[in-house]
């Protein structure tokens, strides 16, 4: 009997949780409606053969419950109930799964006035490309991906030079337009997924998967690899803003076309050498660092690193946290260099100066230090090498001190911190991992062996 009442609350209770729950799609913000209504359909199918089975289940508890006066009969063949229930389940499968194949065809069917997009994925990031004037995108080939040319785009081609291309997590749509998102992975399996628009499809190396949709409410939606990648799969998260068309080529028209980011112009290492003055008094007259005035060893990074922190200290991004003491020394330097230019010169400068390895002052345990650094080897490269492609800078050769105080930067959020600092935040979740002061000294420590 407790059974019977246990089974009766089961089903009441699933029921009323359905109806009552806050849990449910996000408001829809695309074309894909049908998408709601096949699971709006499974879950009444579902749901009327979940209570259908429990409720009689329950009157069969009680109905036939022991009674010593009672014997069952045996009963094992019974043609009209087999012919009604096979019927009965197919129909009710059948249902579940028409829907769905009719709703995959239209999902896969673009249609012929759909723009084209390409999202390209690799471990653990977004980026984004566009047809330019031509309305073709040009051809790609994963053996042609450099420090130069992301996307791997094939120079020879002509209709890959007006490519438009994104190299931020956030991507603009135009309201109201069709689009066929085209997904390329650089590296893994990744999945992109917007719930708001309900699409969803993975992406596989060596091959172009695709779907389309009309984003029909603007917005900003957040893009989500659905796949287990990696290490840091979580913090691969993106960003689609859904526009007006004017504002949409707006934003468009503000990033670069292929050619153009083949013709950087290189920086002049003699012009730059004057510039590098007002930097020498904090960082040394060879980048070398200066404990005295907090200043990290510069020579030995990469261009494209320190160029990337140079514009987050000009843009606030970094630097502009009220307990960054230091950071906010650094801020006014970096708005010295009054454009690109001068910042393209006293890079080249740097590059010049001779990389000698810093002056070990930490000390912890080494082994301990190996353990953890095991998590971070992924991005920032087996003996600190740093990686381009991860945006890592490198980490070996680096003043210890300033490892540690940016390690506890990024842990308190007064690094990488600001809600447009993607790398930074990125970097902050992985300095979670590092708990105790302890912590960091071991994989300083460790860091210093390298
Ligand atoms: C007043 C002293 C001072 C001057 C002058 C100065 N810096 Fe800095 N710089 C710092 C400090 C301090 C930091 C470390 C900030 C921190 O700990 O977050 C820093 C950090 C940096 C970083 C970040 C390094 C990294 O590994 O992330 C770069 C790049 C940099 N400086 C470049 C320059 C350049 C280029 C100039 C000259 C235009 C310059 N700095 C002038 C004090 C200075
Ligand atoms: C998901 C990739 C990733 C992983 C994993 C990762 N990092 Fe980073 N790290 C970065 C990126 C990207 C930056 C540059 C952030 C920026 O542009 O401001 C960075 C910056 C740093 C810096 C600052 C260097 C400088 O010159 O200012 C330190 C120190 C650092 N990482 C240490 C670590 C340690 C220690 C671990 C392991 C616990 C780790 N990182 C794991 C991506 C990663
Ligand atoms: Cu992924």
């Amino acid at each position: 009997m407790i059974l019977v009442i246990v089974i009766l609350l089961l089903v009441v209770g699933t029921v009323l949780f359905h109806f009552l729950s806050p849990w449910w799609f996000t408001p829809i913000a695309s074309n894909w409606s049908a998408i709601d209504d096949t699971i709006s359909i499974t879950m009444w199918v579902t749901g009327v053969v979940f209570i259908a089975v429990n409720l009689f289940v329950a009157y069969a508890i009680y109905k036939f419950r022991y009674n010593k006066n009672r014997k069952a009969a045996y009963e094992p063949e019974n043609k009209k109930l087999e012919i009604w229930l096979t019927v009965g389940t197919s129909l009710g499968i059948a249902a579940m799964l028409a829907p769905g194949l009719i709703v995959w065809a239209n999902f896969v069917q673009v249609p012929d006035e759909a723009a084209e997009i390409e999202v390209l994925a690799q471990q653990w990031r977004w980026s984004y490309r566009f047809p330019g004037q031509d309305g073709k995108l040009g051809n790609v080939s994963t053996h042609l991906v450099s420090e130069s040319n992301p996307f791997g785009i094939n120079p020879q081609d002509p209709a890959g030079q007006d490519d438009i291309l994104v190299a931020g997590n956030e991507v603009h749509l135009p309201e109201g337009k069709p689009v066929k998102v085209l997904l390329r992975s650089l590296d893994v399996l990744h999945n992109f997924a917007v719930p708001q628009f309900r699409v969803k499809m993975d992406l596989v190396p060596g091959m172009v998967s695709y779907f389309w949709f009309t984003p029909t409410r603007a917005g900003t939606y957040e893009i989500l690899c659905q796949e287990l990648c990696g290490l840091a799969h979580h913090a691969m998260r993106g960003q689609v803003v859904v526009d007006t068309p004017q504002e949409y080529q707006n934003w468009l028209n503000s990033h670069p076309t292929f050619s153009q980011t083949q013709i950087v112009v290189k920086g002049d290492p003699h012009t730059g050498q004057s510039l590098y003055a007002v930097c020498a008094a904090c960082h040394g007259m060879e980048g070398e660092g200066n404990a005295l005035t907090n200043s990290p060893k510069l020579s030995g990074l990469s261009g494209w690193y320190l160029e990337h922190q140079l514009q987050l200290y000009k843009q606030k991004i970094r630097g502009a946290h009220k307990e960054d003491i230091y950071g906010r020394q650094m801020a006014p330097m970096a708005a010295v260099l009054a454009d690109d230019t001068a910042m393209r010169n006293v890079l080249a400068y740097i590059d010049t100066l001779p990389d000698k390895p810093a002056v070990d002052t930490i000390t912890g345990n080494v082994n301990r230090g190996r353990n953890y650094y095991v998590n971070c080897a992924s991005c920032h490269g087996d003996r600190g090498e740093g990686n381009f492609f991860m945006q890592a800078p490198r980490l070996a050769g680096q003043q210890d001190w300033y490892l540690k105080r940016q390690l506890q930067n990024f842990k308190k959020g007064i690094r990488g911190g600001h809600p447009d600092d993607f790398n930074g935040r990125q970097m902050a979740m992985m300095a979670a991992i590092l708990k105790s002061e302890q912590a960091i000294d071991d994989l300083v420590a460790y860091l210093n062996t390298l």
